[in-house]
């Protein structure tokens, strides 16, 4: 069985004691980086919501299966990322978290983990964030970088709040504004007003440090 089959089926089970002990062995063996641990559970992720989606599996299951991996991101790999020294070099200060109304974490929470693992800083403001808070602390930390993501229909309306606030209270310029989450679009970004958008945490990477170069700010 492949690692990532194990994974898998180890999220299936929702075997969270055991899902992070394959991932404290395989950091510490040195088979796997934290970094390409979390593009593995992201792919799993991705096929189980597809499953949920063609109705293979239930909401229940859906719930298990992402509490597992939340926690096993928040207790073991991110600090794992942190003690193993990937990321030593700062590249520029991100503010992250999910809009208002939206309590999807999962896919914001690895984009944070492959930033961090990228070398930037991360402040994960969590979910369903009020606008005034991305803008708060962004100010309040120096940050470069504002990511919003959203996974609903409902919920995609206040990524464009958080560019309003930024316009009313003048700091619009000032931020690198970058969107994400599955009803999302890079036209829906240019709608908006935002800076960029990324379809995945392995491209937000790649749009951050290419904006962040291009001196846009
Ligand atoms: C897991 C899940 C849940 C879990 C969330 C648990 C958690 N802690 O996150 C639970 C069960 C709680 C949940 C609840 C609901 N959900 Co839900 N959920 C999903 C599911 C199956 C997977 C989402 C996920 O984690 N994907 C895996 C990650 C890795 O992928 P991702 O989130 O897309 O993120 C990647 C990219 O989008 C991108 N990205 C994401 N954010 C950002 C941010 C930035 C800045 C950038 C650059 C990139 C980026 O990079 C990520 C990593 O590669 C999706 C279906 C799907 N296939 O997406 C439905 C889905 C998103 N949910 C849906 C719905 C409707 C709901 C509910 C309203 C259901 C209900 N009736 O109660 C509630 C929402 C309540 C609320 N107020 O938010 C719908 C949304 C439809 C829509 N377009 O509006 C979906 C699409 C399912 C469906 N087909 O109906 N859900």
């Amino acid at each position: 069985m492949s690692l990532e089959e194990t994974i898998r089926e180890t999220i299936f089970e929702w075997d969270e004691d055991k899902l992070k002990e394959i991932c404290r062995s395989s950091i510490k063996k040195k088979q796997q980086s934290a970094a390409e641990l979390l593009k593995i559970i992201g792919k799993v992720m991705q096929f189980i919501g597809k499953q949920f989606e063609d109705e293979e599996i239930f909401l229940p299951d859906l719930v298990g299966s992402a509490n597992v991996v939340k926690n096993t991101i928040d207790e073991v790999l991110d600090p794992l990322i942190k003690e193993s020294g990937e990321s030593k070099e700062t590249l520029g200060k991100v503010v992250i978290g999910t809009v208002e109304g939206d309590v999807h974490s999962i896919g914001k929470d690895l984009v944070g983990s492959f930033l961090f693992a990228n070398g930037f800083e991360v402040f994960n403001l969590g979910e369903e964030v009020p606008a005034s808070k991305f803008v708060d602390k962004a100010e309040e930390l120096g940050a470069q970088v504002i990511g919003l993501s959203s996974l609903l229909t409902m919920s995609m309306g206040f990524q464009r709040e958080v560019i309003k606030e930024l316009n009313n209270r003048g700091l619009r310029d000032k931020y690198i504004v970058i969107i994400g989450g599955s009803p999302t679009s890079m036209e829906y970004a240019e709608e908006i007003g935002a800076d960029g958008w990324a379809d995945d945490a392995i491209e937000a990477v790649d749009l951050i440090k290419n904006l962040l170069s291009n001196n846009k700010k």
